[in-house]
């Protein structure tokens, strides 16, 4: 199964939005692999955020995502990059359709709610970034949700 890494970041934690977001992604019926609050360190988010090193707004974006914790996920599901994407919506919340997450909750690009990996390949590095082995969900989910949800 596909999985990805989505990170609801310093203002989603703080204006108590965790519990929204994760029922976007419930009810879409992907299904949550790991979770947990961590507070990035400086080393941890420039590994994050290493390809805009050298963009103008990279110390900013280093002082935002530590600025308070974070809540790290990884969320398991077919085609899971383009539908976790999706909904996230746009990078600038201006820009981000109604009824995504950033279209929802947010109006800067640079304070923007939510992370989510671009390719499965990012996903995976950005995965060992923050997760151990030992922290992920052991069990199957069945292929399809549904399939679980009859006892
Ligand atoms: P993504 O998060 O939608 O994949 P990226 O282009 O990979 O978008 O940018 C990573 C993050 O960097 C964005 O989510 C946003 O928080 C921040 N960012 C991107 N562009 C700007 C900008 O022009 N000003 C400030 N922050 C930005």
């Amino acid at each position: 199964m596909e999985r990805t890494f989505l990170m609801i970041k310093p203002d989603g934690v703080q204006r108590g939005l965790i519990g929204k977001v994760i029922q976007r992604f419930e009810e879409k019926g992907l299904q949550l692999v790991a979770a947990k609050l961590v507070q990035i360190t400086m080393a941890q988010a420039a590994a994050h955020y290493e390809e805009h090193r050298d963009k103008p707004f990279f110390g900013e974006l280093l002082e935002y995502i530590t600025s308070g914790p974070s809540f790290a996920m990884i969320w398991a599901g077919e085609e899971i990059i383009q539908v976790t994407r999706a909904i996230n919506g746009k990078t600038n919340p201006v820009e981000a359709a109604p009824g995504t997450i950033r279209g929802d909750y947010a109006l800067r690009k640079g304070v923007n709610v939510i992370h989510g990996s671009d390719c499965l390949e990012s996903a995976e590095k950005e995965i060992a970034n923050f997760f151990t082995h030992e922290e992920l969900a052991c069990f199957l989910y069945p292929a399809d949700p549904k399939e679980g949800m009859t006892t």
